[in-house]
């Protein structure tokens, strides 16, 4: 917001913005919190260019009506890359080894009376990925160091890469025991992992969610997890962020959090530099670094 405040003039929707004001606005700065943004609020800003968005999601946005305006969007892809790839394959740990059971059992004084009980691991498992773009190929680098078999699923082949590709996450959950979802969210990726992906992952099967809540239908993973369909999840993302269904934190066999994937002060801020970034290049040359494909 510093930044911002330095090089343009802020107006704070959150603080309400007066009509005129609104129509005079020319840039946006948006999270992937606030949303959505679409027609009823572009409508009141025929003056605007470019939206730049502080994420690499841009589901909440609502893409056509930008590009139906001529309103160029960027988003933040790269920059948290590797810091989002990190919280996955720490995620996927925590789940299968039940790290954070342990602690809270040696905090609630347990060990004292036994051992905490065995968990599931990692060994001999094989990994599919949903979704093997940017952050999808940095998790597949590290899970390489981890010896474990990788496969994934994507729209369209990748002949570039060495992992066998599967024509839909059915099929790779089929043919996997822990599948990792890392697609964009919106309509075409909505409850793209159902109660069917959920029945092939199995009864040793354990879901890594770390892409959008819209991605994997709710019901039916707390559906899952009660039953013992599959047998544990890792979830970052949620249905209706910030809320947690009460029947899914009481699932002990999930391990919960808060949306924080690339939420490190390093990485935070290289997104926040992009985001001015772009507004800043738009402004002085007319073009954004980093468009989307739908807008570039
Ligand atoms: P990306 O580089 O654009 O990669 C997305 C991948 O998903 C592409 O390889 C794409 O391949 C695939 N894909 C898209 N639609 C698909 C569909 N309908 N079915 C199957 N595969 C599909 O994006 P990214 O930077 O890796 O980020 C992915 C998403 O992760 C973001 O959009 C965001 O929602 C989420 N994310 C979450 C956090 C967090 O804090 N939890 C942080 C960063 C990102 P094809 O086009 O070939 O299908
Ligand atoms: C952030 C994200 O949590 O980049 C994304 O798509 O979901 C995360 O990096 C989010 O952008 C914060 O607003």
């Amino acid at each position: 917001m510093d930044s911002l405040d330095a090089m343009f003039v802020v107006h704070r929707l959150w603080q309400g913005v007066a009509d005129d004001a609104l129509a005079r606005v020319r840039g946006m700065a948006a999270s992937t919190l606030a949303g959505p943004i679409g027609e009823p609020l572009l409508a009141r800003m025929p003056a605007l260019q470019i939206i730049a968005n502080f994420g690499v999601g841009y589901d909440n946005i609502v893409i056509a009506a930008a590009v139906a305006r001529g309103i160029v969007v960027t988003n933040t892809g790269g920059v948290l890359d590797a810091e989002v790839a990190d919280l996955t394959i720490g995620l996927m740990l925590a789940t299968l080894r039940r790290i954070p059971a342990a602690e809270r059992f040696l905090r609630d004084g347990q060990w004292e009376h036994g051992a905490f009980p065995l968990s599931p691991s990692l060994r001999g498992r094989r990994v599919g990925i949903v979704g093997l773009g940017g952050i999808g190929k940095e998790i597949a680098h590290r899970l390489t160091g981890f010896a474990v078999e990788i496969a994934w699923h994507g729209r369209h082949p990748q002949p570039d890469v060495p992992w066998p590709r599967y024509d839909s996450a059915e099929a790779l959950a089929q043919a996997c025991d822990v599948l990792i979802v890392i697609v964009p969210g919106g309509p075409s990726t909505r409850h793209m992992i159902d109660a069917r992906v959920l029945a092939a992952l199995g009864p040793q099967g354990v879901l890594i969610n770390v892409s959008r809540g819209s991605v994997v239908d709710e019901d039916a993973l707390i559906a899952a997890l009660q039953a013992g369909t599959i047998l544990a999840a890792g979830l970052d993302v949620y249905a209706h962020e910030p809320h947690v269904p009460p029947a899914l934190l009481a699932c002990d066999n999930a391990v919960l959090l808060p949306h924080i994937a690339s939420g490190s002060e390093v990485t935070r801020r290289a997104m926040g530099q992009l985001m001015i970034d772009n507004l800043a290049a738009w402004f002085k040359t007319g073009r954004a670094l980093t468009p989307v494909p739908e807008t570039s």
